[in-house]
């Protein structure tokens, strides 16, 4: 028998509506159209691939049974979404994911009525899932809820929290733990190590066996099915599984590769009411391309790439990275002084810990997705001696935030926090943004909070968090590479609460807090040459501020402008404070704070954002031309 030629069949599907007219036979080729348009519209943008490689044929099956979007379809995270995005009428921008104007590349209510809910912090859609679920019982609807969550996602404490109340509420909600035995790095935890006994169980691998228990155990519809699929039995686990304890129906492990397992599966549940739902599917992340299959981290997020050999095309670095400049001084340090530990939730590697495993394996802990837990954890480790750095990006920190306040600043503990992503951050876009810490932190009694103006004084500000043990202490820096400074041979911890001027003037001073020194020192430079003798000052410190430095500054210039890469309320603020209270305010004293706008910034390329932001040299420049009364930068820019 010859087989009959393919047409192709992804150019007939915008919407899920096109999908559910093919027949099911067809849904193998539609998958494999699918997989191929993602790994090419992923060569071109950069990106997540690994995890959306994962969930080609999940998101066909949820497409093909489900009537999305009155079904509502809930990514977790949402990194593993750009298939549902090519499906779900947006294949025509999907070249434009995580560029300006273009696609986020995350889950996103204001993009599509096919997203539900927004994600890119992980471990949400239980908890989202099971408030949709809940809203449509009080409303009387009868639509289905599915949320679909990694299991790297469910090494957090939040999915646990909504399964607890799902358990208990019992409304029809169902749950697909996508297993695919990786979360960035390989996941970590007696969770891992559970759900690989689930997976490598007896009855997951004797079909026979699977298919007689799942006979006995399964409702009656599911029963049927799988009598007549004995295939796709690859074996299910039949009770006593902590999903269930937690009062789940649980359904698996299935092959999420397998349409045929998964159609039968999926149409049951959706026709029959168990209340809450977990169906555990097997999938592996990078699935159906052999360069991300291969790859260590399955090509979790990658830079554009060769489609034929999957080469990534990395732009050159000019200079370390701020995270590579952390670790190594964390390592230097901790070579000297036994009671450093590292403590990272489920980011080894963009932090920078991977390297500091590398030397010190006994003094790192990867603890999952967990940010809480990773500062109460750290809290613990400090009230015994040690010296943790709980190294998290500053968006994921905000998870964090009463375990900071509570557990760690109350008590007055050392835990060091070197918070990475600080500031915009490009493709990753709003989510992403490390816009709040200082605000967040600079309020706290006791907290001595830093910023890193260049690498060098990110190596200083690692020495000073490690001589610094009176009480928790921040440190943030950028993503992204450093100004390509020479570093200093060792780290020399800095006075607590001391600034440093970094060039004298009359008129104007720029006091600068974090990374955006060198646009300062650039806007200074022009500002010099327009007859504006500038002062910039690096603040070093958010909290405690250099009160005398900044009331100098505030006492010996016309202008003065604080400029920091966060959100309002942060070191603009505190400065502002501290000036009113000690009067030095009332003497006529131009002020301007510059700092992020009071708007989430979407993704662009972070130069741009900064632009949008004000925050660059223009922007800083404008700034003092209006504070003098003037909008003479243009002028005198194009004089
Ligand atoms: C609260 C939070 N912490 C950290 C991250 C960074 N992060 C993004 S995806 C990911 C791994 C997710 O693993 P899993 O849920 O198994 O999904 P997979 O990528 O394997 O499909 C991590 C740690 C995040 N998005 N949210």
């Amino acid at each position: 028998m010859t087989s009959k030629p393919h047409t192709p069949l992804l150019d007939q599907v915008q919407l899920p509506s096109d999908l559910r007219r093919l027949e099911e036979a067809d849904l193998a080729q539609f998958a494999d159209e699918l997989r191929a348009e993602t790994i090419d519209a992923v060569s071109t943008t950069g990106g997540h691939l690994g995890a959306g490689l994962g969930v080609v044929e999940l998101t066909v099956a949820l497409h093909y049974v489900f009537n999305t979007p009155d079904d509502r379809l809930i990514w977790d995270v949402g990194h593993q979404c750009y298939p549902h995005k090519i499906l779900t009428g947006r294949r025509d921008r999907i070249r434009t994911l995580r560029q300006a104007n273009g696609l986020s590349g995350f889950t996103k209510r204001a993009e599509s009525r096919y997203d539900p809910f927004g994600a890119a912090h992980s471990s949400t859609s239980i908890s989202a899932g099971l408030g949709m679920a809940v809203g449509r019982d009080l409303a009387g609807g009868t639509n289905n809820v599915i949320a679909v969550i990694g299991d790297g996602a469910m090494s957090a404490g939040m999915a646990y929290e909504a399964m607890n109340n799902a358990g208990s509420l019992r409304s029809r909600l169902i749950v697909i733990l996508n297993d695919n035995d990786m979360s960035i790095a390989p996941p970590v935890g007696a969770m891992s190590a559970y759900l690989a006994k689930l997976v490598s169980g007896p009855t997951y691998q004797s079909l026979r066996g699977a298919a007689k228990s799942l006979a006995k155990n399964l409702p009656r519809p599911l029963q049927e099915k799988a009598a007549r699929a004995e295939e796709y039995a690859r074996g299910f686990w039949t009770g006593g599984t902590l999903f269930e304890e937690l009062g789940f129906y649980y359904v698996g492990p299935v092959d999420g590769h397998n349409l045929d397992h998964l159609l039968p599966i999926l149409k049951n549940v959706r026709d029959t009411d168990h209340g809450p739902v977990l169906i555990h599917a097997v999938t592996q992340k990078g699935k159906g391309y052999p360069p991300a299959e291969g790859a260590k981290d399955k090509y979790h997020g990658v830079a554009k790439f060769n489609v034929v050999t999957g080469k990534q095309s990395k732009p050159k670095a000019n200079a370390p990275s701020y995270t590579r400049v952390f670790a190594n001084a964390l390592i230097e340090e901790a070579a000297k002084d036994d009671k450093i530990v590292a403590v990272t939730a489920a980011m080894p590697d963009g932090t920078g810990l991977d390297l500091f495993g590398q030397a010190f394996p006994e003094r790192t802990f990867d603890v999952g997705i967990a940010e809480q837990h990773a500062v109460t954890f750290a809290a613990g480790l400090a009230t015994e001696g040690f010296k943790p750095f709980a190294a998290l990006y500053s968006t994921f920190l905000q998870r964090a935030f009463d375990q900071v306040v509570h557990d760690v600043a109350i008590q007055g503990l050392p835990v060091r926090f070197p918070i990475d992503r600080a500031g915009l951050v490009g493709a990753d876009g709003p989510t992403h943004a490390g816009a709040f810490d200082t605000t967040f932190l600079a309020c706290l009694p006791g907290f001595v909070v830093m910023a890193a103006a260049d690498e060098a004084e990110l190596r200083h500000m690692v020495a000073t968090a490690v001589a610094y043990d009176d009480g928790p202490i921040s440190f943030r820096y950028p993503r992204g590479e450093g100004v390509g400074l020479e570093l200093p041979d060792k780290g020399v911890p800095l006075e607590i609460g001391k600034g440093l001027v970094r060039q004298e003037g009359t008129k104007v001073a720029l006091l600068s807090f974090g990374s955006r020194m060198a646009e300062c020192l650039k806007a200074a430079e022009e500002l010099d040459a327009a007859g504006l003798s500038t002062t910039v000052a690096d603040a070093r410190f958010a909290k405690p501020l250099d009160d005398d430095l900044i009331l100098r500054l505030a006492g010996e210039h016309e202008v003065l402008v604080t400029v920091e890469e966060g959100a309002v309320g942060g070191f603009g603020s505190q400065v502002l404070t501290m000036l009113s209270t000690r009067g030095a305010l009332d003497r006529g004293l131009k002020i301007r704070t510059l700092h992020l706008p009071d708007r989430f910034i979407d993704q662009d390329k972070p130069d741009a954002m900064y632009r949008q932001a004000g925050l660059d040299c223009d922007g800083i420049m404008k700034t003092v031309f209006e504070a003098f009364g003037s909008n003479a930068v243009t002028t005198y820019r194009s004089a």
